[in-house]
């Protein structure tokens, strides 16, 4: 078996580094694109986190609304608050 040159040890590297950045990079625009879709509704849209909290317990595959993932959505929302956790 021939063995690598450094220049092969190189060129691996960069297309490691790039694909690594491609990967990144798609996943940021695939979460932005998630967070800012304008079919879904949004945290600022409720009038309060108990009401945001009630339609994620309805809608359990509104993730985007529980972003830290504890099972409680738009903690940052407005009293009255519900802070009973959706499993998940
Ligand atoms: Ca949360």
């Amino acid at each position: 078996m021939k063995k690598l040159t450094e220049q092969h040890h190189l060129a691996i590297e960069r297309v490691l580094i790039t694909l690594t950045f491609l990967l990144v990079l798609s996943a940021v625009l695939l979460w932005q694109w998630n967070r800012f879709d304008s079919s879904k509704v949004h945290c600022y849209q409720f009038k309060s986190q108990a009401a945001a909290q009630v339609y994620y317990r309805e809608h359990p595959r509104a993730t985007w609304l529980d972003i830290d993932a504890d099972g409680i959505a738009c903690e940052s929302g407005r009293v009255p608050l519900d802070l009973t956790p959706v499993e998940r």
